[in-house]
């Protein structure tokens, strides 16, 4: 294969997949008649990895013979040690398209050619014994495996890699070093020893205390190697946490540490994670890995029991070190002690017997959404202030109001007039996506069929979650009849600000009496067909944020209970305004 192997005394053999100029030239011009596969998010990160070096010794996505030896044994065909499957998934469709020996385009979402790859298999996945030998677990509550069940494709493409160029990226273009360049920048600086720091959380004192004592443990340097790929939903957006780790830099005495982005898609597979996390920081040149408590797990599961033990990653890099080629640096959770002023391992702490403190990652989340003080000994200012930019406390943040009830509960009354006071005591701008105005234009065109009520409820909440992030408050009024729908916007919402959900619960004989637009007195003569409640259903939600008893209640009351509960959970000021 015209790819090259480097030798540089760091790290050892490292594999660079993009082809020089003039070989570019001519795949590029053969890959016009090639059939194409769009790359999904997951799969750009694989790539750029694999085009760079970072998962040397692979030269592309995993053949069948090494995915099933990988799977089973956390090796490649040929015995390497290789603990993650790094499969190309397609579709049915794709892969029928497919077969060994064909070149197949990769693109990224522009149509930018980024490699031809050469197939050697193709095959269906057996996700369940995937999900269960890399991941110990077949529940979707483990993120990766619901990825692999909910999102991969049911097909996997595998074969060598001739890359064009790597993905291209806008955003902290200096700190995105590849392999070779970090090489590059040990050898420049003289660096020997160098530790590695995974991470995909903001870093504090705690970590700028561990990463010191690592860096002095190893008598060397330290790379602080943050995730900027994929990490777990719900964390902290990359490009708030390298802002804030470029000010924590600036508290390493100088010449200790460097940054660098890894474009790294994690899968949260603890372990095997750690052993694949130690892998790609040799060949990024590092000489040693620190791995700590409950390394790349995703935490417990809804009965709280978690997925992997807390120093079993680092029991398996261990266990692996010499074949490994980098060295282990293992670490306790580090608290701190007030009555010293320091931060020292607990298990350290606790056997002296002495008092501790520490704020997790949730914890310190809660915090920010209070706009509460966090206290000095846990962060600096300079990244706190970074923090506190992109996660403005809850009576600054956007969010809202969505509505769910049946025709003629009064949804709409209640939404009307909840605009109104929102716009008297707050000030900030007011959006309402009222269900029957809203089919006048984002949703002309569609009907009453389950598909077309799903398509016009998640556009509206796609529409209220751009609102949402961007500060706003948006008040929604669909019928919005079924959970699943509901769940989704939640969940979109909920990701870019707040989403208070009220259940206007009036009975259905009480909205059929009222008839205001006397549809159901057609529904009823067969008129109109699949109406919400008579001849279509109505899942009642279960977990609202509030419920309107509109039978029993005036409108006023309910804007009341409304505005109440909005400033209970923190999305208004006591005196109303933000
Ligand atoms: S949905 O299910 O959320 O997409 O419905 P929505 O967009 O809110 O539209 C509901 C309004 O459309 C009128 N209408 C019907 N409703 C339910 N079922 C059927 N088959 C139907 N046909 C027309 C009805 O006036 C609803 O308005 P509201 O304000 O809810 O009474």
């Amino acid at each position: 294969m015209d790819v090259t192997t480097l030798i540089a005394p760091h790290g050892g053999a490292l594999c660079d997949l993009i082809l020089t100029d003039a070989e570019a030239e001519d795949v590029k011009q053969t890959a016009r008649d090639l059939p194409s596969i769009t790359l999904t998010s997951r799969q750009l990160c694989d790539i750029e990895l694999l085009l760079n070096g970072a998962f040397s010794p692979l030269r592309g996505f995993l053949n069948r013979a090494d995915y099933d030896r990988v799977v089973d044994e956390m090796r490649l065909e040929d015995g390497t040690l290789w603990p993650m499957p790094i499969t190309l998934d397609v579709s049915e469709a794709q892969a029928q398209q497919l077969s060994a020996g064909d070149e197949v385009a990769l693109r990224d979402p522009t149509g930018l050619l980024l490699a031809v790859l050469t197939v050697e298999d193709v095959w269906k996945a057996d996700k369940a014994r995937e999900a269960q030998k890399v991941f110990g677990t077949t529940s979707k509550e483990h993120p990766a495996v619901a990825y692999l069940f909910d999102e991969a494709g049911d097909y996997y493409v595998g074969g060598p890699l001739r890359g064009l160029q790597l993905p291209p990226h806008y955003d902290f273009e200096a700190l995105r070093r590849t392999p070779k360049e970090v090489r590059a920048l040990f050898e420049e600086q003289g660096w020997e020893q160098v530790v590695a720091f995974q991470t995909r959380n903001p870093m504090h004192r705690a970590h700028k205390e561990l990463t010191d004592r690592a860096a002095e443990e190893v008598g060397g340097h330290l790379l602080i190697h943050p995730v900027v790929g994929m990490t777990k939903p719900g964390d902290i957006d990359y490009y708030t946490r390298v802002r804030c780790y470029k000010k924590l830099l600036e508290s390493y005495p100088e010449g200790r540490a460097t940054i660098s982005l890894l474009p790294l898609a994690m899968r949260m597979g603890g372990p095997r994670e750690a052993v694949w996390h130690a892998l790609i920081r040799k060949n990024y040149g590092c000489t040693h890995f620190i791995v700590g408590r409950d390394h790349a797990g995703p935490g417990s599961d809804s009965s709280g029991t978690p997925f992997y033990g807390p120093y079993e990653a680092q029991d398996l890099v261990l266990e692996l070190e010499e074949e490994l080629g980098i060295k282990l640096v293992p670490f306790r959770l580090m608290v701190y002690v007030p009555e010293d002023d320091a931060y020292a391992p607990i298990d350290e702490v606790k056997e002296a017997g002495k008092k501790f403190e520490m704020i997790s990652g949730t914890q310190l989340r809660d915090l920010l959404q209070e706009g509460a003080e966090i206290p000095s000994w846990f962060s600096y200012p300079t990244v706190v202030e970074e923090l506190r930019r992109s996660h403005p406390p809850k009576e600054k943040q956007g969010f809202t109001v969505f509505f769910t009830g049946l025709s003629g509960s009064g949804k709409s009354t209640i939404a009307n007039a909840l605009v109104d006071r929102l716009l008297e005591i707050t000030g900030r701008p007011v959006t309402l996506l009222d269900g029957d105005v809203v089919r006048t234009h984002l949703s002309k065109g569609l009907g009453f069929s389950a598909e077309d009520r799903s398509t016009n409820v998640q556009r509206i909440g796609f529409v209220a979650s751009e609102i949402t992030k961007h500060g706003g408050i948006a008040v929604c009024a669909p019928i919005a009849p079924y959970e699943a729908d509901r769940r989704a916007n939640r969940d979109l919402i909920e990701a870019g600000g707040g989403y208070v959900e009220v259940f206007v619960d009036t009975p259905l004989e009480v909205c059929e009496q009222r008839d205001v637009k006397g549809l159901y007195a057609k529904a009823r003569a067969g008129i109109i067909k699949g109406f919400t409640g008579i001849d279509d259903p109505y899942e009642a939600p279960t977990d609202a944020e509030i419920v309107c008893p509109t039978a029993e209640q005036s409108v006023e009351a309910s804007v009341d209970q409304i505005v109440e509960e909005l400033k209970a959970l923190g999305y208004l000021t006591h005196n109303g305004a933000a």
